[in-house]
């Protein structure tokens, strides 16, 4: 039984508004707090970190979904680690996107200034600097930014320096890189499963290099992006890669993490209801939880 902590970030401006801004709702929507208590923890929702609205910052910003929203993606991020500071250490973490720049306030907080070992569970590396992204949008750079690669000011986050070892991160389901993120990666050892990976060796195998890479460990927090699922099972994103995981794919791999016990922390991201066919990404999401917390069929 563990002490859960749920905190919604409902950003939307690490790639100006589509509809993310809405996945902590749907999540909740989805049963998410139920459904874990059902398993027998004890769930306290923390509410939502305050994100302004994209509207209100348009005027001020000459690059509409671009870097133009770093100052305020920075700010929402600080608010991000000051919300997890406040949960008691032992707590879990549950941080509902919003887009994947929240993770650099989440994996930031979660980490509580210790090592932390990420798994990155995405189409995307996410690994782009503001020098290799061929959009500029911030949702494209997070894990570069927690490795220590970028713009100072989204790199020295909270406290100074990486939050990451490039050698502490694992990339699973990855399909879709730019040019500048295949050589970051690879410069950095940075370990990388793409879908070629998954069909190859299967979940079971890449789960069981995975809980041997971080055994021993305090902490390993599990960063899953909607649109690793196959777009044919999860509609509600708001970059549909073809190709994804399949429905048992995602849950095995939680499933087996839960087995392995290794994670002390999670996000959910980049859900969009807007896109979505009757909230069916948001309670896939809230079932691939309720998997890595434990949940078990017989
Ligand atoms: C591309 C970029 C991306 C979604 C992250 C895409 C990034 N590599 N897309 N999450 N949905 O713009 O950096
Ligand atoms: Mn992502
Ligand atoms: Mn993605
Ligand atoms: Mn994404």
């Amino acid at each position: 039984m563990k002490d859960i902590g749920i905190l919604g970030v409902p950003m939307d401006l690490g790639q100006g508004r589509r509809g993310v801004d809405m996945g902590p709702s749907a999540m909740r929507y989805g049963r998410l707090q139920e459904v874990l208590e059902g398993l027998g923890h004890r769930v306290h929702d923390y509410g939502d970190v305050r994100v302004p609205v994209v509207e209100s910052l348009r005027h001020t910003q000459q690059e509409p979904g671009g870097m133009g929203y770093l100052e305020a993606i920075r700010t929402v991020c600080l608010d991000t680690i000051a919300a997890i500071d406040q949960m008691p250490a032992e707590v879990f973490p549950i941080v509902l996107g919003g887009d994947h720049s929240i993770a650099m306030g989440s994996v930031t907080g979660a980490s509580r200034g210790e090592r932390i070992g990420v798994i990155w569970v995405d189409a995307h590396a996410d690994f782009n600097t503001p020098e290799t992204s061929p959009s500029g949008n911030i949702h494209g750079m997070p894990l570069a930014h927690l490795c220590g690669l970028g713009d100072p000011r989204l790199v020295h986050l909270g406290r100074p320096g990486a939050k990451v070892r490039p050698e502490d991160v694992v990339l699973i389901g990855i399909r879709s890189l730019d040019p500048g993120e295949v050589q970051l990666l690879r410069e950095r050892g940075v370990m990388v499963y793409t879908m070629k990976e998954v069909d190859i060796q299967g979940i079971p195998a890449i789960a069981q290099q995975v809980a041997a890479k971080f055994k021993g460990f305090s902490r390993v927090h599990v960063s899953l992006d909607a649109d690793v699922l196959d777009p044919e099972i999860a509609p509600g994103v708001g970059t549909p890669v073809p190709g994804g995981l399949t429905y048992r794919e995602a849950h095995l791999l939680m499933e087996l993490l839960a087995d392995a016990k290794i994670v002390t922390s999670l996000d959910m991201v980049e859900v969009n209801p807007i896109l979505d066919i009757a909230n069916r990404t948001a309670k896939i999401m809230v079932e691939l939880a309720s998997s890595l917390l434990g949940k078990k069929i017989y």
